[in-house]
């Protein structure tokens, strides 16, 4: 049974099924793999496993093309898997969520082949468009609009079969739903409701404020240079948005059955989350903000543009959500995920000197926070970007057509080389460290991806046998959140905005205040008596050194009670 809002105080731990442990030698992750770690996952102390995508995919974005969306892939296991899996995180108490990819579908879905023809029942389930005025379908320049696709090169392509163009936002193999035809919409909601009754409870939804486009698909504004705009603006955040969430909560009984939800939403804002989140209006529980996650970006350039991130600039971000979020609605948590850079790398400082304490102090920022934390497979045991030297070793379509692209385009293959190691989604999805064996304990066969060295030193079982280890911190953090009101409802307010090295905030829940300060840099900081409440009167209620003074080592933090 689910109570109403029991996923204000829960943690969601999210597995990439592909990269989490094989139990059948083939090298890639699969759901029996997961199943034999519950146990590891139920003593992290997490309440909800979330699943990027199991569904019978090609692969072409590693499941996130979907061409059978009530099967599960030979390459994760079978339905009963699943139904295993299911019931082994519920005999457990813990509650599963399965990643809902509707936005697109594969090109190999049945769905999609019908739709080629445009006599067919589906013709109108896709956008199809004829080629622009006065050209030849399938030659220069005559794509519908001058719209980029997030995986380079158009967003349309010419079917010869059809004789029109498809839209795709992502890749040639992820045609876009036309979320318009009811017919589209009732199918989703059917299949939703199906994975509902088989006892899933909840759903994660892939790029969801996509589904709402401007129907006029107008051209967007190229950046100069660039043959192809991007298309944010005209496919994010359409005007059927609210409807649209609105009408599948209801259909599928969303809130009426306490189902988790969570929309992830590029480009959202603040005012955007506000409504969607908005519990009276019935749409998602909360969404992912790419905000904080595109600081270190320069401005309109997108992933690749790499710029240094200030304390300061990420830690208004993250406030300015809370502040936005504090009367109505409410916040998803998380610097890790599949699409994402190590947290580690990327923020904390991944050297042999600071990587548990950057790892440990990251997460304890983040969990302080008021919202539903995600922890990220390996990021509790403070697993590293993997540092790829080659073009050769990336697997992910949008990094390997990126550096095609911009080598075609005269860049030079370093600098790109240089963007993919820090920002590249490969860095998230190498195996994950089960232990120092010849594969990091992944796979007795060959691994879709090579682990990353390191795992001689980070894998789970040096981890868990440790108490000082990241994973110990990650459960001491888990548990505080069950045991501690404070945690999970106490209103957010940041101390010293503008300091460098230090990220000091409250959260206050009538008279109990809990403070956390924490040292976000790799020296160590000092803080002033008169900026913060009496320590001396506090209680350490966890704390990754054994200091208790106004000085902070590199990466310590605190969390007391005053
Ligand atoms: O990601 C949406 C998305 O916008 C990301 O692709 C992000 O913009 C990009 O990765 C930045 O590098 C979701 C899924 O999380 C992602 O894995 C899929 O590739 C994508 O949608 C298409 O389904
Ligand atoms: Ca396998």
């Amino acid at each position: 049974a689910r109570s109403a809002d029991w996923w204000k105080s829960a943690v969601v731990y999210q597995i990439y099924p592909r990269s989490f442990l094989d139990s059948n030698g083939d090298g890639i992750g699969d759901i029996p793999g997961i199943t034999s770690k519950l146990d590891y996952l139920a003593d992290l102390g997490i309440d909800v496993l979330w699943l990027s995508p199991v569904y019978s995919s090609p692969m072409d974005d590693n499941g996130y093309d979907i061409s059978n969306y009530e099967d599960v892939d030979p390459l994760f296991g079978s339905l009963t898997d699943l139904d295993d899996l299911i019931a082994g995180a519920h005999e457990r108490g813990i509650k599963l969520v399965m990643d809902l990819v509707v936005n697109h579908t594969s090109d190999e879905h049945t769905w999609f082949q019908e739709s080629r023809d445009p006599a067919s029942p589906k013709a109108d389930w896709y956008w199809w468009r004829p080629p622009r005025e006065g050209f030849e379908g399938g030659t220069e320049g005559a794509e519908p609009n001058n719209w980029a696709s997030v995986f380079s090169g158009s967003a349309w392509q010419y079917d010869e079969r059809r004789g029109e163009y498809f839209l795709h936002v992502f890749s040639k193999k992820q045609p876009d739903l036309n979320w318009e035809n009811p017919e589209v919409r009732d199918a989703v909601y059917a299949m939703m409701r199906r994975w509902v009754e088989r006892g899933v409870d909840g759903f994660r939804m892939d790029v969801i404020n996509l589904i709402s486009k401007d129907p006029s698909l107008p051209d967007g504004t190229r950046q100069p240079g660039k043959k192809y705009a991007s298309s944010e603006g005209a496919v994010a955040n359409g005007p059927r948005l609210h409807e649209f969430l609105a009408e599948m909560n209801r259909e599928v009984g969303l809130s009426a059955q306490n189902l988790l939800t969570v929309g992830e939403m590029p480009g959202s804002t603040i005012e955007l989350a506000r409504e969607v989140t908005d519990p009276a209006r019935d749409e998602l529980n909360m969404v992912f903000t790419f905000e904080h996650v595109g600081l270190d970006e320069q401005t309109g350039l997108g992933k690749w543009a790499l710029l240094d991130l200030e304390l300061p600039v990420l830690k208004s971000n993250l406030a300015e959500w809370q502040r936005g979020l504090a009367d109505v609605g409410w916040n998803s948590l998380y610097l890790d995920n599949h699409d994402q850079p190590r947290a580690v790398s990327r923020f904390g400082d991944d050297s042999p000197e600071h990587r548990v304490s950057s790892a440990k102090t990251l997460a304890t920022v983040l969990h302080l926070h008021r919202g539903t934390p995600y922890v990220y497979q390996g990021e509790e045991l403070g697993m590293t970007n993997s540092y790829f030297t080659s073009i050769e070793q990336y697997q992910d379509l949008e990094a390997i057509n990126w550096y095609r692209e911009e080598l075609e385009a005269g860049r030079d293959s370093a600098d790109l080389l240089r963007s993919l190691a820090a920002k590249g989604r490969d860095n998230a999805r190498t195996p994950m460290h089960w232990d120092d064996s010849e594969h990091a304990g992944f796979t007795t066969g060959e691994p879709w991806l090579p682990a990353h060295p390191n795992k001689d030193h980070i894998n789970a079982a040096a981890a868990v046998a440790d108490e000082d280890s990241v994973f110990h911190h990650f459960r001491r953090l888990i548990a505080l959140r069950h045991a501690d009101p404070v945690v999970v409802d106490g209103t957010f307010d940041l101390l010293l905005p503008e300091d460098e090295q230090l990220w000091v905030f409250t959260r206050t829940l009538g008279d109990d205040v809990r403070l956390v300060l924490a040292n976000c840099s790799s020296e160590p900081a000092k803080v002033e008596a008169s900026d913060v409440p009496d320590l001396a009167a506090a209680t350490l209620l966890l704390g990754t050194h054994e200091g208790d003074g106004l000085e902070l080592a590199p990466w310590e933090s605190r969390i007391y009670a005053l």
